[in-house]
């Protein structure tokens, strides 16, 4: 395998280069910022005034639904509204050039801009806004159309978002997990590090011998965790990083064709296959 120039190199090893390269990508809220979609914490956050483990949880549904649903139905909205932006549609672009199976994007993420820009291997594991739940029968639809105060089933139960609250078990752990353990790059974009599992995912990755890259406004806090930091919006850092990628990737493979093979070019074949 291939490593990248150490110019990109700020910590241990060497950056894995080649098309079969395991790439896996962690996003959170603040991927999603610049298309007009608010975080959940910090200024202006969606959470701001209230903390969330007494909004997003199973005990707040319960306690009112139909407040809970004015949250969710809010944001649903606003979804139609947004559009994937640059850093989305960065990791299609990543994606496409890899081998096939070589690349997954896991995001806490319940807006559906990474699918909508046309990243195919995602692994929505906090839910999607987009689709509904049966409280009681566990029936399970898209809706994008606007829902009444408090949403029914056809069974008489009342529909619940399907998304992850605190205390329930995140979605897709059973393919996460040996995705994290096979990584040779963890790239994480615009999450806060403060949900668990998914602020776990870094650190079992990197055990794994991932190289670990983080991509965010403000500086991690396990910044000692991260082999690569680039500081700045998602929306430009995430192109100019793929697009730096993606050209060595090229140099690297032009390298290779140019290189003359032993015993086949040259015609001096050397038993052993040194090269
Ligand atoms: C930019 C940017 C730009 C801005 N460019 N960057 C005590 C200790 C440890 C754990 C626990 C504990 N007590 C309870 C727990 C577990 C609990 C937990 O983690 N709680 C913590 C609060 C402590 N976790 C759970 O309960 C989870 N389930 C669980 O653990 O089950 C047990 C289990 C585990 C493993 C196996 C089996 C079972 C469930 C968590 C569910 C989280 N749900 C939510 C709501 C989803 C629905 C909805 O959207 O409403 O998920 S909460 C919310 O937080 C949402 C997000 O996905 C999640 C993460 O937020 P995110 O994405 O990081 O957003 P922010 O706002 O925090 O950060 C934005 C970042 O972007 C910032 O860093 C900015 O700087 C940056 N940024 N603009 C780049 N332009
Ligand atoms: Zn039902």
């Amino acid at each position: 395998m291939a490593t990248l120039a150490p110019d990109v190199l700020q910590g241990r090893g060497a950056l894995p280069a080649g098309r079969d390269t395991r790439v896996v990508v962690l996003s959170g809220a603040g991927i999603s910022a610049e298309s007009g979609l608010p975080t959940f914490r910090g200024d202006g956050g969606l959470w701001e005034g209230m903390r969330p483990e007494e909004v997003a949880t199973p005990e707040a549904f319960r306690r009112d639904p139909a407040l809970v649903w004015r949250f969710y139905e809010a944001r649903r909205r606003a979804l139609d509204a947004a559009v994937p932006n640059a850093a989305h549609r960065a990791l299609v672009d990543l994606e496409r050039a890899l081998t096939p199976g070589s690349f997954a994007l896991i995001t806490q993420n319940v807006d559906d801009l990474h699918q909508r820009a046309g990243s195919q291997t995602v692994f929505p594991m906090h839910g999607e806004l987009r689709k509904v739940r049966c409280t009681a029968c566990g029936a399970f639809e898209e809706r994008r159309e606007e829902l009444p105060a408090l949403p029914t089933c056809d069974c008489g139960a009342v529909l619940r978002p399907h998304v992850v609250w605190f205390g329930e078990t995140p979605l897709f752990l059973d393919r996460i997990t040996p995705l994290l353990r096979r990584a040779q790059v963890f790239l994480v974009v615009g999450t806060s590090g403060h949900v668990y599992p998914a602020a776990g995912f870094i650190f079992e990755a990197r055990a794994a011998g991932a190289w670990t890259v983080g991509v965010n406004v403000e500086e991690a806090e396990a910044d000692w965790a991260y082999d690569a930091f680039h500081l700045g919006k998602a929306g430009s850092v995430l192109p100019e990083l793929v697009r730096g990628w993606l050209k060595a990737l090229l140099v690297i493979e032009m390298q290779e064709a140019l290189r003359p093979h032993d015993g086949v070019t040259r015609g001096e074949a050397t038993p052993g296959g040194a090269s």
